[in-house]
């Protein structure tokens, strides 16, 4: 699974398009996952644009993710659910998912990305890796020497959150992360699948860079 370019819906942060929309324009860009994440949204109106840009990311290939809503992203038929601390456990998300269903988990240090993979996450999620205006609560910025300590320390996917720019993506990948999960850097842009398409390539470069 691949989680290289990760696209994160935001509908504020993309100047009046729509999830749906959004997802479109990014997987059409190449983005290998997109993430719905709405916090404002019921369950019933997260489910109704969970099940188009499920449509979307189905003819595109690409891997849907529901955050923190693990009734939702089932019921949509996402390919997983991402978990930060305050969503459920990832043990008891494990015990509802059927096999192969994907559990991503928020983290914020090595020890933590150890019991999250312990625990059965698929993929962790340094959060933020950087520092960023698109999420209210996220905290300073771990940085680069957190993501390169867990890379040594577990064995699935590290995808790098927070404040992720076309400058910065080489160092996260050289780092060690998997991937990287963006807003602002394709979403927050005139053309979203120009930078969508720009954001892959520089991650394709800096992964032949480092990995030969
Ligand atoms: N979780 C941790 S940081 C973040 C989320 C949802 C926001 C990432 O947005 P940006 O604009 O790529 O920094
Ligand atoms: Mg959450």
């Amino acid at each position: 699974m691949a989680y290289d370019l990760y696209v994160i819906t935001d509908e504020e942060v993309g100047r009046g398009h729509s999830h749906a929309e959004i997802a479109r324009r990014a997987v059409a860009g190449g983005a290998d996952a997109i993430q719905l994440r709405d916090k404002g949204l019921s369950g019933r109106d997260l489910f109704t644009v969970a099940t188009a840009i499920r449509e979307i990311t189905l003819h595109a290939g690409a891997l849907f993710i529901v955050n923190d809503r693990l009734d939702v992203a089932l019921a949509a038929g996402a390919d997983g659910v991402h978990l930060g601390a305050d969503d459920l456990p990832i043990e008891c998300a494990r015990k509802i998912a059927p096999p192969g269903f994907i559990i991503g988990a928020s983290i914020d240090s090595a020890d933590a990305a150890v019991r999250a993979q312990a625990a059965g996450a698929d993929y962790v999620a340094l959060s933020p890796t950087f520092p960023t205006t698109s999420k209210d609560d996220a905290g300073p910025g771990h940085g680069l020497a957190v993501l390169f300590a867990i890379r040594s320390r577990i064995s699935v996917p590290i995808v790098a959150i927070g404040g992720i720019s076309r400058e910065n993506v080489d160092s996260v990948i050289a780092a060690g992360a998997d991937g990287v999960a963006v807003i602002s850097a394709v979403v927050g842009e005139p053309d979203i699948t120009a930078a969508a398409r720009d954001m892959r390539a520089r991650i394709a470069a800096a992964k032949a860079r480092a990995r030969g």
